[in-house]
């Protein structure tokens, strides 16, 4: 028989109390609980103590996405595709479309992140287009981004213009952690300069830019390897070969001394309370109401003030503006900036996503 130390004794005499007052079934019954039974215990104990710090987990993802709304069930029919399809009436005003197509999206997933983007996501689970957490990077932390399943499926949302209710004449940490809302379909948003970074920092991506004007008409434009830098470097941009039907209006269009002024690549972030533009007599940030990079200033700026119309009058060309299609004095309606990897085969197969 084993001989028990010193140390064991305590655990021995709560044996003998809590067993010895009983019969000798009870006892056996006793003896039972005492094995598997104190296993067991400890078992659900581990597993309250994990359900509580997911618990915490999510609260705290909760707070920081300002999301506390209890889930509701979607209502019918109303598929998040309409953001290609155009449901908007030209009025000028916050059309009723935007308000009855309001749809709860797919929840944000598993609490375990496994992917870097929305095409790893669609790649693996095929979901439908909704707000997902993704992590890019493995030492950062997972965040909300809203992945367009549709349009071959696989890109991931970085900036959406769609009703003009979110301002976007912020100061440089609003751009630099991100800001709007994350919820439904149809919200805006600017992910965010960090998230953004992490996200492009890869390369080999291509930016599909989705533009819609307030007649409905649709155009687009790609740019492949489109990269931003870090804060340091203040968020510059570099893009490479442009495709598409829109113009490639980051460059600017026209001769050399458009060029001179508007293209952007290799331009550092500008916020209205941070001037890293080119333009030495003021701050084209301030004069365009945006976050945007900006030259001396610009072609195209897709943060600009939301004009309730298309042509605008003004001090300065700040509207939402993509100036090789409409124009420097016409603000759209749409936008959307999308990311996904530069070698993807689609849902349609064709691997350039372009659906307009
Ligand atoms: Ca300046």
């Amino acid at each position: 028989m084993k001989d028990f130390s010193i140390k064991e004794m305590p655990l021995l005499l709560l044996l003998v109390f809590v067993c010895s007052p009983m019969t000798s079934s009870a006892q056996q019954s006793a003896l039972d609980s005492c094995g598997p039974g104190i296993s067991a215990l400890k078992r659900s104990i581990r597993q309250l103590e994990n359900k509580l710090l997911l618990g915490t987990w999510q609260v705290e993802h909760l707070q920081r996405h300002k999301y506390f709304r209890p889930l509701q069930p979607a209502l019918p029919d109303t598929k998040p595709d309409t953001d290609h399809g155009g449901n908007h009436s030209s009025s000028g005003t916050l059309d009723s479309s935007d308000m009855t197509l309001i749809q709860l999206l797919p929840s944000a997933g598993n609490l375990i992140v496994h992917d870097k983007d929305c095409s790893e996501l669609f790649d693996r689970l095929k979901l439908p287009s909704g707000f997902y957490r993704i992590r890019p990077k493995k030492h950062q932390e997972p965040f909300l981004v809203y992945c367009d399943m549709d349009d071959g499926g696989g890109w991931t949302v970085f900036q959406k213009r769609r009703h003009g209710k979110v301002d976007f004449d912020r100061d440089w940490v609003d751009y630099r952690d991100g800001f709007g809302d994350f919820k439904l379909w149809n919200d805006e948003f600017w992910l965010g300069n960090e998230n953004i970074h992490a996200l492009l920092s890869e390369g080999n991506n291509l930016v599909k830019i989705e533009l819609m004007d307030w007649e409905g008409k649709r155009n687009h434009a790609f740019y492949e390897n489109f990269r931003i830098a870090d804060e340091a470097d203040k968020y510059r941009l570099q893009y490479e070969i442009y495709s598409g039907q829109a113009g490639d209006a980051l460059t600017g269009s026209g001769g050399m001394v458009e060029h001179w002024s508007t293209c952007l690549s290799g331009m550092q972030f500008s916020t209205r309370d941070q001037d890293n533009d080119r333009y030495l007599q003021g701050s084209c940030a301030q004069e365009n109401n945006a976050g945007w990079w900006f030259n001396r200033c610009h072609a195209a700026n897709l943060n600009g003030k939301f004009y309730r119309s298309g042509k605008y009058k003004g001090r300065n060309d700040n509207g939402v503006v993509w100036g090789t299609w409409r124009g420097l004095w016409y603000s759209l309606r749409h936008t959307t900036m999308k990311v996904r990897p530069l070698v993807f085969l689609d849902a349609a197969g064709s691997g350039d996503g372009a659906d307009i």
